[in-house]
């Protein structure tokens, strides 16, 4: 193994900006343009876009055919509450104290002011539609109504209660069922992610008669389980043609907290991999039909010329690979994330490689906006690499990823924290003890030569090598912690 570690700059590292504009009275904004802020839930680096050809996503990939698409952008944290939290505040699940499904972001930040809350005091008409803040668990809160001008619709559900709603005869299921897998013969109206986009659509028709500018956050349900996409997605893909997963064991080497308990135990060849994966390639589809719903009203009506429109999903997802099945690890497999930023007037579209992270949308929004940006925030505005200016060139750049274990630590302190760094050819990542910081297992992936992650080679690394890593992501980490929250 060749391993560049390259050291980097503090500035680097810590990613904190200076606080511009820290309240200091608003400014009036540089240009009124509508935001339609587009989240999709547990959606993996698997888009036509992103050189998947296997999968169908003409409308995400068309999005992406006149926008900035982002190589290489990573979630704070590898399940939905905190990864929204945290992206949806500016603020890292550190900073938050979320870590977890039922907290709520304001039990321990209770004045802290969320992207869309900023919008709508700027004058924004802001609304959701769909999944934005979490769905389920946190009954006293239900989302977030400050940050709205409107009641959400559609946005507080389990998806264990996405049944098919249909006139008459329920059709058949063709699939097995399991792990929820349902294939039947109805309408993309059937299940949430068809009555969001319907919606959707029709709160955009509403935002276009208003006068004030809008922020409209559409949060689609899909392809999080179940995998239950109407037949017609299901047909667009020949199960036997669909590439599977090699590598259905844990990375050599792993410590065992690398790892969580949703395991896949069957076969490369197994009729259960196969359907699974089948199913959410079908979800994605069928997703990608509805944004492409939502986006075509926008361009119905005239709008894209004066709107911005972000897709991105909080986390990844295993399908297999790994011997796991779900989320809640720091492989690249649930860090990386699609997101693809579409400014109005961009020439060309463009690829960005730089590594970036979902912290980042908030001060890329508020500055694309002319707004001031709230104290504290984690992230760094990708504006720069939107323009392709040469600050964003060459500049060395990580992303912190983390989750706890237990993996669902349900309102207690996480026993043990992994935080992950992706730097541009590695991903190394600690095992510490939350309470003291002692760390009790470290992983390092080559990416140059191991882009699955198939072995942990921490060993081989040189005691400089480690101590650069180490003290590298110790910045980092640090960095993510110190500020403090407006109280
Ligand atoms: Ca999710």
């Amino acid at each position: 193994m060749v391993l560049v570690v390259s050291a980097g700059s503090k500035e680097s590292v810590g990613q904190h900006s200076d606080p511009v504009g820290q309240h200091t009275a608003p400014v009036a904004p540089v240009a009124r343009k509508n935001v339609l802020f587009i989240a999709v839930d547990d959606l993996r680096v698997e888009l036509g876009c992103y050189g998947q050809q296997h999968v169908r996503s003409p409308n995400i990939d068309q999005l992406a055919s006149r926008a900035s698409l982002f190589e290489r952008a990573y979630c704070q944290q590898t399940v939905c509450n905190p990864s929204r939290a945290s992206l949806l505040t500016g603020k890292s699940p550190d900073q938050l104290q979320v870590w977890d499904l039922p907290t709520h972001f304001r039990v321990h930040s209770p004045d802290v002011v969320t992207l869309p809350q900023l919008f709508k005091s700027h004058g924004y008409h802001t609304q959701c539609v769909g999944k934005i803040f979490h769905n389920w668990r946190q009954d006293e809160w239900k989302g977030d109504s400050v940050s709205w001008s409107v009641p959400s619709l559609l946005h507080y559900n389990s998806h264990g209660h996405d049944k098919p709603q249909v006139d008459g005869v329920l059709p058949a299921n063709l699939a097995s069922g399991v792990g929820g897998t349902e294939c039947r013969d109805v309408s993309d109206e059937a299940y949430f992610d068809g009555r969001v986009a319907t919606l959707a659509s029709r709160v955009l028709r509403e935002c276009a008669d208003r006068e004030s500018p809008f922020f409209l956050a559409v949060g689609f349900w899909k392809p999080h389980t179940p995998f239950n996409a109407p037949k017609k997605y299901w047909d667009l893909y020949q199960r036997s043609r669909i590439p599977l997963p090699h590598h259905l064991k844990p990375p050599r080497e792993v410590p065992e907290l690398a790892l969580t308990s949703a395991r896949y135990r069957g076969g490369e060849d197994s009729e259960l991999l196969q359907e699974m994966h089948h199913g959410h390639l079908a979800a994605i589809s069928y997703l990608d039909h509805q944004i492409g719903r939502v986006l075509g009203t926008l361009d119905e009506l005239s709008l894209r010329e004066n709107t911005i429109v972000v897709f991105f999903s909080d986390h990844g997802l295993h399908l297999g690979e790994h011997g796991l099945t779900r989320k809640t690890t720091v492989f690249e497999l649930d860090a990386h994330v699609p997101l693809i930023v579409a400014v109005p007037g961009q020439a060309e579209p463009q690829r960005i490689t730089a590594i970036t992270e979902l912290v980042d949308l908030f001060p890329t929004l508020t500055e694309l906006c002319g707004f001031p940006n709230p104290d504290g925030l984690a992230g760094r505005s990708l504006v720069p690499d939107l323009r392709n200016s040469t600050d964003a060139i060459g500049a060395t750049r990580f992303a912190l990823t983390q989750t706890p274990r237990p993996n669902y630590p349900r309102g207690k302190p996480p026993i043990y924290m992994g935080y992950s760094m992706r730097t541009d050819q590695v991903r190394y990542t600690e095992w510490r003890k939350f309470d003291s910081g002692e760390v009790v297992a470290r992983e390092l992936y080559d990416h140059t030569s191991d882009h699955d992650e198939t072995e942990n080679r921490v060993k081989s690394l040189s005691g400089d090598q480690l101590k650069v890593l180490s003290e590298q992501l110790q910045q980092l980490v640090l960095s993510r912690k110190m500020t403090k929250i407006e109280k």
